[in-house]
C-alpha cells in the first residue's frame, strides 16, 4: 500500500513500469467484451477470455489481486504543480462506475488537472507488499490489454511499463543523473469517451526517448504499469479490466 510514497519519488517523470498482477477470477472479469464499448482499439478481435487478469478492480479496493507472485497498491503521482484527485496522500480505492460496462461495475479512475512540469499518472506496482519493491516475471505472455476512457473529451496518455532498465531499483539507469530513470517502455494511446480495448505487446512498446536508452522492454523484470497524461491538460481517466496476454 505504500507504493504512493514512490511515486511521488522516482517516478516522476514518464513511464514506469508494468506490472500485472493477475487475480481474481470473480465473475465476468474474463470477458472484456462489453456492450457499448465496441469500437475496441486494437482489440484481438472478440474477446480476450484466455488472458491473465491483473486487475478488474471488482472489489473496490486500493490493491491489485495478490496472486501468481503478483501483489502492489495503486497509487497516484504527479508534478505537485496542479490537483489530481484522489490525492497522493489518500488511499487509491476504485471507482463506481454510473453506467456498468457488461460485467464490470468498478474501474480505476483519476482526475485533476493544472499540471505545468511534466503531468500527472496513476498506476500499481506488481511485486510490491508494502515493505519490499521487487520485479515481476511476465515473460509467459505477450503483452497486456486493458479497457479505458476519458470522461472530459479526447485525451492523450501515456502507458508505461517500467522495468529492471528504466527504473533506478534496477541498477541500470543512473537516479543521480537527471532524464537518465524513468524513461518506460510504453506507448501513446488516444483515448476518447467511449470505452476502448487496447492491446500492446512487449515488443511494440517503446521509450519516450528523454532518458537512458535500453534496446527492449525487459519483461522478466517487470515492475510497475503506469497512465500518465502531460501538462496543462483536464483529464478524467478510467481503466478497467487490465489483463496479461498470453
Ligand atoms: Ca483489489
Ligand atoms: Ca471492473
Amino acid at each position: 500500500m505504500k507504493a504512493m510514497n514512490l511515486g511521488a519519488l522516482g517516478w516522476g517523470v514518464l513511464g514506469l513500469g508494468l506490472a500485472l498482477a493477475l487475480g481474481a477470477c470473480d465473475g465476468g472479469s474474463s470477458e472484456p467484451s462489453a456492450p457499448g464499448g465496441s469500437g475496441g482499439n486494437g482489440g484481438s478481435g472478440g474477446g480476450s477470455s484466455s488472458g491473465t487478469v491483473l486487475d478488474d478492480m471488482e472489489d473496490g479496493d486500493s490493491s491489485i489481486p495478490e496472486e501468481g507472485g503478483r501483489v502492489g497498491a495503486w497509487y497516484v503521482y504527479n508534478d505537485a504543480t496542479g490537483s489530481q484527485d484522489p490525492p497522493e496522500s489518500a488511499d487509491f480505492a476504485m471507482s463506481q462506475l454510473s453506467e456498468p460496462r457488461g460485467d464490470s461495475t468498478f474501474a480505476a479512475h483519476s482526475s485533476g488537472d493544472g499540471f505545468t512540469e511534466w503531468g500527472a499518472g496513476f498506476g500499481f506496482d506488481l511485486n510490491n507488499d508494502g515493505t519490499t519493491r521487487g520485479t515481476y516475471d511476465a515473460s509467459a505472455y505477450s503483452g497486456v490489454s486493458f479497457w479505458a476512457r476519458s470522461g472530459a473529451g479526447s485525451l492523450a496518455i501515456r502507458v508505461g511499463l517500467s522495468d529492471a532498465q528504466t527504473s533506478a531499483e534496477g541498477g541500470q539507469c543512473d537516479p543521480n543523473t537527471e532524464d537518465s530513470c524513468d524513461d518506460a517502455f510504453g506507448a501513446n494511446l488516444q483515448l476518447t469517451s467511449e470505452w476502448q480495448q487496447f492491446t500492446l505487446s512487449f515488443a511494440e512498446l517503446q521509450q519516450d526517448g528523454w532518458g537512458m536508452q535500453f534496446p527492449g522492454i525487459q519483461r522478466d523484470q517487470l515492475y510497475s504499469m503506469q497512465f500518465e497524461v502531460g501538462t496543462n491538460v483536464a483529464f478524467d481517466v478510467w481503466v478497467d479490466d487490465i489483463m496479461l496476454v498470453p
